[in-house]
């Protein structure tokens, strides 16, 4: 009797041993496997993700494309849209959009840069800086086309009257509040501006008018909301060791267009000279996209990536531990 009791609790001793074994072993491997390893897109090069979360519950990533060999960022000339469900495995739903498609862009093609999509009223609202002139520095444009679908079958609709303001002014960033009403922001060259958008996504609601508040903003915009808090994410004009080495900095406010608080440094230099992020929530997880040139070794040559992004019981923001990256330089 005695030794069938102890047989007994040994097979349930050892059984529990086993299950919480793998139970462990399960929870390190979902731990480890949350995230596909950096840059996540390895097959082209994708540079200014901005990542939003549709309503078929998919996250949707909209990057431009680096072309290779590279002169400067002047041959990008196309968007691809990627997708995912689990932040590892990443579908390539191919090229949306391309410069020979856009009647009014420059003769010449390229500068498809950093563009943004929303979704609103049962359409997807796809804007991208673009120039229309030859001199494209100064003659900065921002395209929009439209969909049904967040992946494909976009189809140019013209470009946002944003009057004169033309010159540096690039990657476009739209964001929509909970009561619907949408922003629009774009800047380059040291400015950051804002305005309401009309219902129809197309038109300024009112004048542009400066974000203030925001120190050493160079390009990138990106706006979000988190606990009824707006962040204002943008690349500063970082240089390292003689070399642009742009940095990732957030500012915050109890208003859409400011004005705004400086809130400090989240993403340190990349490598790339560049830098251009974006911030989404996902499965109750919050990320940071950006880009690195660890694929080509070259600051024009980039790959988009993604990490987690913590934020403090204040609102701050940690700094993000860039994965993947080859000095982990933080
Ligand atoms: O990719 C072209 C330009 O480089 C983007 O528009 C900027 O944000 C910078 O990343």
């Amino acid at each position: 009797m005695y030794k069938t009791i102890s047989l007994k609790k040994t097979a349930v001793l050892l059984f529990v041993a086993a299950t919480i074994f793998s139970e462990c072993k399960a929870q390190k491997s979902v731990t480890k496997s949350q995230l596909a390893e950096n840059p996540f897109i390895r097959d082209i090069y994708t540079a200014d993700p901005s990542a939003r979360v549709f309503p078929d519950g998919r996250l949707y990533v909209y990057p431009s494309h680096d072309v290779d060999p590279p002169r400067g960022c002047d041959l990008m000339d196309k968007y691809h849209v990627f997708s995912t469900d689990d932040m590892v495995h990443w579908k390539d739903h191919g090229e949306i959009l391309n410069s020979s498609q856009i009647s009014w862009g420059r003769k010449e093609g390229g500068f498809m840069w950093a563009p943004d999509c929303v979704y609103k009223n049962g359409t997807y609202y796809f804007y991208f800086p673009h120039p229309s002139g030859t001199d494209w520095n100064k003659t900065w444009q921002v395209g929009i086309a439209t969909s049904k679908k967040p992946a494909s079958d976009f189809v140019p609709q013209g470009y946002l009257d944003l009057g004169n303001d033309s010159f540096a002014m690039i990657d476009p960033n739209v964001f929509v509040d909970d009561d619907g009403q949408a922003y629009f922001y774009y800047g380059g060259g040291g400015r950051c501006v804002g305005a309401k958008l009309k219902d129809n996504m197309t038109e300024l609601a009112q004048p542009l008018a400066p974000m203030e508040g925001l120190k050493d903003f160079h390009e990138a915009t990106w706006v979000f909301k988190r606990k009824g808090v707006y962040y204002l994410t943008y690349a500063d004009n970082n240089r390292e060791d003689g070399k642009d080495a742009n940095r990732l900095n957030y500012a915050t406010s109890k208003s859409p267009l400011g004005p705004w608080t400086y809130g400090g440094v989240y993403l340190g230099s990349t490598g790339s000279g560049t830098n251009h992020g974006s911030v989404a929530e996902y499965k109750g997880q919050w990320y940071a996209f950006y880009h690195n040139d660890v694929l080509s070794g070259q600051g024009n040559l980039r790959s988009i990536c993604v990490d987690k992004l913590y934020f403090n019981a204040d609102g701050s923001i940690q700094m993000v531990v860039q994965t993947g990256l080859k000095s982990n330089k933080q």
